[in-house]
């Protein structure tokens, strides 16, 4: 009997928590040239001081409920004396100030810019009053801007309580305590990745509760390392590993990206090193939660991924065939070859070490040889032997990306591992990280390298500047030089609670303390 995987999905559905949450503070964005993205929010007054104000048309205050919140909100509104006309709200959640300080219109809807839509505004038209309102959307938020757009002569509106409901299927009793050892900073850190990941625990691990709101695998690999050092919820990475199981491609090969509703079903994304990584998600799962029975019963399809191994040549080296998307980071000069080289090695490797552990070695007899000669390619065409770093594509260019994924992908032993990434570090034509996805990485094959300072003030750079910015759930993208940056050509669109970026506690549970 073939497994039936949407099932198995199906059972694993979470319990969803719910928590009631209000504002902390009444704030509003002040500009300043020295903030993130040019705003900061300047505190106006306690929240008790909104419940008792009559307010009409052209008033607006912007609350702040103090971190991100993923939920919905509840309005209770009070008219003064008796409505004789409805109400109209603008109302706006923010993620960062710069949403609430900068108008969402005109946008541009040029191609390759994502929907407006995910932008969250709403107008409410209230008929009866006094009422308590729902907004109709699950939101991703830490400020909340209400604007009263019409009352009418006769009567004014107070706001006796807004409330957030957080959702989601992190259940805080089950946190792990982050031991002792850390330090002051890791432990911020940490508590702020702990919320980036708790926060994108749906239904489903999300990539961000504000965008996209989607199962997506090369996310769900950081997601599931980070949950095992946390909260543990082995169910729910069970869950979505068998909706990748029961929904592939044609080719067999699993999909990038997921969605739930109204019912299980695939993207129109593949991406090369996301399929590839399937078996890593499988081992990883195996380990933390012992369940050999679901990792035999995905053996079959982690072997069947193995099928990209026809875009390595016959000396051994990755061919980008032209027609996949290849993610590697955002990084638009990136040449991602040699990455791509990485990925396909660390992946093959975790798929071999995953056949030991399932005694099914028989099934990749070849497997071994092919990661030699791999790795042995690699040494020999793409290594520079004059800046002692490896190189991709034919203007030779020198990455992060290439240096971190052949170090994952144990082309080199860790001494000489520590070498190149030293190296690339001291260069200024190398083509630095864009994103955290590839930030992840780097720190991660600085690890296993034993370079636990440098990892260790990376984070600090990279993660620890976000949260100098201003960060209770790390960003989708982030360059401290570009506080502007957008793969998406805006700054508004990106999300600001982002799966990929929630490892730092990973890394600090499991390498650092
Ligand atoms: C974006 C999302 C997601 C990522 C893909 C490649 O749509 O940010 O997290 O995995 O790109």
């Amino acid at each position: 009997m073939p497994t039936d995987f949407l099932a198995i999905a199906e059972a694993c559905t979470p319990t969803l928590h719910r928590e009631r949450c209000e504002a902390v503070v009444v704030v509003r964005p002040v500009a300043d040239a020295s903030a993130f993205q040019g705003w900061r929010m300047e505190t106006v007054e306690r929240p008790e001081a909104i419940a008792p104000r009559l307010m009409s048309r052209g008033d607006s205050f912007v609350l702040d409920f103090g971190v991100h919140t993923v939920g919905q909100l509840q309005l209770t509104i009070i008219p003064e004396p008796a409505a004789d006309a409805p109400t109209r709200l603008k109302i706006t959640l923010a993620e960062t100030p710069a949403e609430i300080a900068e108008p969402f219109d005109p946008y541009d809807h040029s191609p390759g810019r994502l929907s407006r839509s995910w932008l969250q505004d709403e107008i409410v038209n209230i008929d009866l009053l006094p009422s308590t309102i729902t907004l109709p959307r699950r939101y991703a938020f830490r400020y909340v801007r209400i604007e009263i757009i019409e009352t009418a002569p006769a009567y004014k509106i107070r706001f006796e309580s807004i409330v957030a409901q957080a959702v989601g299927s992190a259940d805080p009793r089950s946190l792990k305590a982050l031991p002792a050892t850390a330090g002051a900073e890791m432990r911020i850190i940490d508590e702020v990745a702990v919320r980036t990941l708790a926060n994108c625990m749906q239904t489903v691990f999300e990539d961000g509760p504000k965008r996209d709101r989607r199962l997506w695998l090369g996310d769900l690999r950081l997601q599931a390392l980070a949950n095992y050092a946390t909260f543990n919820n082995t169910q729910l990475v069970k869950r979505c590993l068998a909706l990748f199981a029961g929904l592939r491609r044609p080719d067999g090969l699993v999909n990038a990206d997921m969605y739930e509703y109204p019912q299980a079903h695939m993207g129109n994304c593949r991406i090369l090193d996301y399929s590839v990584l399937f078996g890593a998600v499988v081992l990883d799962y195996l380990q933390a939660s012992g369940d050999r029975e679901f990792a035999l019963s995905l053996w079959p399809i982690v072997v069947q991924q193995l099928d990209v191994l026809r875009y390595v040549n016959a000396d051994g080296l990755f061919v980008d065939p032209g027609d996949w998307w290849i993610f590697i980071d955002w990084s638009e000069p990136l040449h991602k070859s040699t990455a791509m080289h990485g990925v396909l090695l660390y992946a093959m490797q975790q798929t071999l070490d995953l056949a030991r552990a399932l005694g099914k070695e028989a099934d990749v007899a070849g497997l071994p040889g092919q990661l030699d000669k791999m790795r042995q390619a690699a040494r020999a065409q793409l290594w520079d032997g004059a800046r002692g770093v490896f190189v991709s594509g034919p203007q030779r260019q020198v990455s992060w990306a290439s240096q971190a994924w052949l170090v994952l992908g144990q082309v080199v032993d860790a001494e000489q591992g520590a070498q190149v990434l030293r190296r690339v570090a001291g260069m200024s034509e190398a083509v630095w990280p864009a994103g955290p996805y590839l930030y992840h990485h780097v720190v991660h094959a600085m690890l296993l390298c034993g370079m636990h300072d440098e990892a260790t003030k990376l984070m600090h750079d990279y993660w620890g500047a976000m949260v100098q910015r201003g960060a209770t759930t790390f960003w989708e993208v982030f360059d401290p030089t570009n506080d502007h940056l957008s793969p998406y050509k805006n700054h508004l669109i990106n999300s600001y609670c982002h799966a990929w970026s929630c490892t730092p506690t990973w890394f600090i549970r499991k390498w650092l303390v």
